[in-house]
């Protein structure tokens, strides 16, 4: 990360909001596998340790009125765009504090008061989503743009083509960002898709294209601002494919065994935390008591929001009759 100083034009309050929000989404992905084995949340389970600095850098490059709209793989995400701990960890252990008051669980994130839509299961569901989303604010005229993160797997879909192909068409305030972690559950890129350079897709849509580092909080931010900017002032999508891995299994219940040791442990060595840390210390923009101290409050961070979770209660049965379409 080394001459990133003056690549960004971030102040030091800035860049260490961004180290916390890190730190806060990795302690509390790395405490769930305790607490699913213990029961306490039902359903999938789909970890974001290793991508941190994709989310992150995102939600920092746009404005608290942007939407934001994702996968399954959505809590730190959620995180990111300024959803309480608390309500998260609450959704995952299906209690009425949740952020969809218990009924959404672990895939099925939700806030609409901080434009957060969801939290969806099916790969590359959401893309038409994020354009419809886009198409209407410019139909009422609203500045805002919607950053759509999915993962390398829907790319292949056909949806991910028809939602290109239409945000295109209509120029909308859309930003597609792929995050391209190597693999679709257990089949990686190369094995799935017939171009492994996927930002390329972008190309049969005349949009623009490129490739970024996943693991640099900085060098995402950069490029998502760019094309937010580029998006709200009438520019049309562009389409980011930003190079990650994910340190965990695809979901709870995957050992793994398609990965070896030294393909993990070389992004290990590419953690964007301690990296990112490391930078922030050796650029003066912290000591190594202030990172500790971020780093000891958000553990108490994650520790409130199991505590809050545990106490809360269940969904009472009335609520089986409120969010549907049919009253
Ligand atoms: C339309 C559809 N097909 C298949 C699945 C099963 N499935 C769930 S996750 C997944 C892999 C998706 O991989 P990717 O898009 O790279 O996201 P990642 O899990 O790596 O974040 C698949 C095939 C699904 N949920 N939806
Ligand atoms: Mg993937």
């Amino acid at each position: 990360m080394k001459g990133k100083k003056e690549r960004t034009r971030l102040e030091s309050r800035e860049l260490l909001s961004m180290y916390r929000d890190m730190v806060r989404i990795r302690d509390f992905e790395e405490a769930c596998p305790r607490l699913y084995s213990q029961g306490k949340m039902g359903g999938f389970l789909h970890l974001y340790s290793g991508q941190e600095a994709v989310g992150v850098g995102v939600a920092h490059a746009i404005h608290p009125h942007d939407y934001m709209i994702a996968a399954y793989r959505e809590h730190g995400l959620i995180l990111a765009k300024g959803a309480h701990p608390n309500a998260v960890m609450a959704e995952l252990f299906g209690k009425a504090t949740g952020c969809s008051r218990g009924k959404g669980g672990s895939m099925h994130m939700f806030d609409p008061d901080i434009r957060f839509m969801g939290g969806y299961g099916i790969v590359g569901g959401h893309l038409p989503l994020a354009v419809g989303l886009a198409f209407s604010i410019t139909y009422q005229g609203g500045d805002e743009v919607v950053v759509c993160l999915f993962g390398d797997g829907a790319t292949n879909q056909g949806v991910f083509h028809e939602a290109m192909n239409m945000a295109a068409l209509y120029q909308v305030p859309v930003v597609f960002i792929c995050e391209n972690n190597g693999y679709g559950i257990g089949t990686s890129v190369i094995r799935a898709s017939a171009m492994e350079s996927l930002y390329k897709k972008s190309c049969a849509y005349e949009t623009p294209g490129l490739k970024i580092d996943g693991m640099d909080v900085l060098e995402v931010y950069e490029a998502v601002r760019e094309a937010v900017q580029r998006a709200r002032e009438g520019g049309g999508p562009t389409y980011i494919e930003a190079i990650t891995y994910r340190f965990r299994g695809h979901s709870i219940s995957d050992p793994g065994t398609y990965r070896s040791e030294q393909e993990k442990k070389i992004w290990r060595e590419r953690d964007p935390i301690p990296n990112f840390s490391a930078w922030l210390q050796a650029e003066n923009h912290a000591t190594a008591e202030e990172i500790a101290s971020i780093e000891s409050e958000e553990k108490s961070v994650v520790a409130e929001a199991i505590r809050f979770a545990e106490e809360s209660a269940d969904p009472g049965p009335d609520e089986l009759w409120t969010d549907v379409y049919v009253e």
